[in-house]
């Protein structure tokens, strides 16, 4: 696959269709889609011109579509997408896209309706061009506090993210600094409105990030309160002036009160306060606010055993349960502490009962090897879908709950961090495409598994010999076990860099501010979060789970030592001591990435030579990371505990 444009074309190139058939299209009340659906027919017709057929697309009533799905027919010589959106039809042409880069006869017939209503990405990037946790080049969008002007490129941007149904995207950093403050006024608005007028022919909704403290930044008043008159009327002022030039503008997204940021607090008011003001500005145009959980307290003492970072979104969000407006959504990340490659799930999930809420994923590796290593997340993300909260009775899934809480949520849905940039081939890592493009298939169709999504990925992407199909398969699939074999063990995470949280560093975090500490000693290891002993933070999810892990006997062992404290000679169902599985795991680990690199060679030829050297380049970095990896956390237990290997292999001492 080679390119015509200076970026990969991703999972879209015409080139991997094994056939197209259609000469003829008809488009039907797709509005400001329809040019849109032309040029993408012309783009995939030029490349395999041969054929009869008329590919017919339509916006229509009917009662099995729901939201922006759409349904598939063919009956004489036609082949009909329908949808009750103009949406709908884009999401059906790149399901037959799909369909052609998989099988030269595929069966089409089908209805598609989304899981999620809201199936969003955030954009960590700055005005300056550079991107928090960015591991893909310099920002999209930015370069030295200006827009870049890269139509084509967004357009091609707007076109993957649309191809895999995502319909909503922030483009700044939710740490919003005082330039980007000023993407809301009428200094910048305009440059925002030309990305919304290019994601929009694809579908998508553009949002901002806004600092809380904007009416202060950009010199308007000198509080943030949010029930001043001052500031309330700045939001409505502000809200009118954006969808003023985009009328269909998405709405805010917030941090507020989290790691230094301003907020309500500040002022003695609630986030409810804060949030429903923001709510209430943006409500004669429909838009919405996106409220970040991620508030815990940053500058902990840890001496201190008394807080437990764990516990600190529900112990603040789960009370105000149905305190906010009805435009306001919460946003709460996965896990309770940040994106590590094993922890619980957030037990916010099923507390908020009578909240809008959407769960923020990572798609950006910050915690899971930066795209630098292969770490395929569709199935981390699958597990905490598909994870039961018991809230109402046992089968209450995590997704379940997104369409569940509150009753009729109309803007629930599934947000999360992109891991894309100015790099080439967008992702930095050649496979972290795979983690975008499933990300956007997976929360579509929840009922998808992780391995008929990396299958969809790899035809999508290459036209690989069934043989090295499962190479590539095999790869992808082990990847997340993989890393976190030679990463830290048994859910207890951190053991990171500070800052840039890439490679090891065991004790790098543990005597600091941030709460997120591991307390390994010469007898043990883990965080006791348990109510009997610890932190209580078990206590927050239902009485099931509950259980579950305050037991150190049902506590699933892959969470092991994220809820409890155990000695080094605490015996594992497999009969291992928990020294030994880090010894034996973090050996495993490094050798599995020996074999990704044989793996990948036998790939050579049968992926583009770009592909092939830029996965070959990072396979090494891999490689010399997790033996790093392997080592440090090796040595260093075998330092506090005294215990040797059982295998006697070389431990540094
Ligand atoms: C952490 C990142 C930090 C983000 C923060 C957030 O390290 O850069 O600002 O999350 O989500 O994972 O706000």
């Amino acid at each position: 696959m080679t390119t015509k444009f200076d970026f990969d074309e991703s999972w879209l190139s015409a080139s991997t269709l094994i056939a197209w058939p259609f000469s003829k299209i008809e488009i039907k009340g797709a509005e400001h889609l329809e040019s849109t659906l032309e040029k993408e027919f012309l783009l995939y017709k030029e490349s395999q011109p041969e054929g009869e057929n008329i590919l017919s697309f339509e916006v229509i009533q009917d009662n099995s579509i729901i939201l922006d799905g759409f349904k598939i027919e063919e009956k004489n010589n036609k082949v009909y997408v329908t949808a009750l959106k103009p949406e709908g039809l884009i999401y059906g042409f790149f399901h037959i896209v799909r369909a052609y880069q998989k099988n030269e006869k595929p069966e089409l017939a089908i209805l598609s309706n989304p899981k999620n209503k809201i199936r969003m990405i955030n954009h960590w990037d700055n005005f300056d061009g550079s991107v928090e946790r960015g591991y893909a080049g310099r920002s999209l969008f930015y370069s030295n506090n200006e827009f870049r002007l890269q139509d084509e490129r967004f357009a091609q941007y707007a076109k993957m993210l649309a191809s895999v149904g995502i319909n909503a995207l922030t483009i700044n950093n939710v740490n919003v600094h005082q330039k980007e403050s000023y993407f809301i006024t009428d200094s910048l608005i305009r440059e925002v409105k030309k990305l919304a007028d290019i994601f929009r022919t694809y579908g998508l909704k553009l949002f901002l990030s806004v600092n809380y403290a904007a009416p202060i930044e950009v010199d308007w008043t000198d509080t943030a309160d949010p029930l001043d008159d001052k500031v309330r009327a700045f939001w409505k002022e502000t809200a009118e002036l954006v969808y003023d030039h985009i009328p269909d503008f998405g709405g805010f997204v917030v941090k507020a009160d989290s790691e230094n940021r301003p907020g309500p607090f500040t002022y003695g008011r609630t986030h409810a306060d804060g949030a429903n003001m923001l709510g209430e500005a943006l409500k004669p145009f429909d838009g919405t606010v996106f409220w970040r959980c991620f508030v815990y307290d940053n500058h902990q003492d840890w001496r201190d055993r008394s807080t437990d970072r764990a516990r600190a979104a529900y112990d603040y969000y789960a009370p105000t349960d149905g305190d906010f407006a009805d435009n306001v959504v919460l946003q709460i990340k996965n896990g309770p502490m940040d994106f590590q490659v094993r922890e619980s799930v957030s037990p916010l999930f099923g507390a908020l009962r009578n909240t809008n809420q959407v769960l923020e994923f990572q798609i950006a590796q910050e915690y899971t090897g930066q795209q630098k290593h292969i770490c395929y997340l569709i199935p981390m993300w699958k597990e905490v879908l598909d994870f039961d909260t018991y809230a109402d009775g046992p089968g209450t899934t995590i997704q379940d709950v997104l369409v569940k809480f509150p009753e009729n949520p109309e803007r629930n849905g599934i947000t999360a961090v992109v891991n894309t940039g100015m790099d080439e081939n967008w992702t930095g890592h050649k496979l972290s495409q795979a983690n975008l493009f499933g990300y956007g298939r997976l929360i579509w169709d929840p009922s998808l598994s992780a391995e008929e999504i990396a299958e969809e990925w790899i035809e999508a992407t290459y036209s690989l010999s069934e043989k090295r199909n499962e190479t590539l398969l095999d790869i992808l699939m082990s990847s997340w076990d993989t890393y976190e074999k030679y990463t830290s063990p048994l859910g207890i995470g951190w053991m990171v860099q500070p800052n840039h949280h890439y490679g090891p560093n065991i004790d790098g975090y543990e005597y600091d501010m941030w709460g997120t500490y591991h307390f390994s000693d010469r007898d043990g290891l883990g965080v006791d979060r348990t109510v009997a002993s610890g932190t209580g933070f078990t206590r927050q999810f239902y009485d099931e789970n509950y259980a579950m892990y305050e037991n150190v006997e049902t506590c699933p062992e892959e969470l092991l030592l994220f809820f409890h404290h155990l000695p080094y000679s605490y015996e594992l169902k497999t009969g291992k001591t928990i020294i030994q599985h880090i010894y034996d795991t973090h050996f495993e680990g490094y050798d599995k990435v020996l074999d990704y690199q044989k793996q990948w060679e036998s790939l050579k030829g049968e992926v583009d030579e770009a592909s092939y050297r830029n996965v070959k380049e990072r396979l090494e970095e891999q490689l010399r990371s997790a033996r790093e990896w392997r080592d440090q956390v090796n040595t260093y237990y075998f330092r506090k505990s005294g215990v040797e290997d059982a295998k006697g292999r070389t431990i540094y001492r």
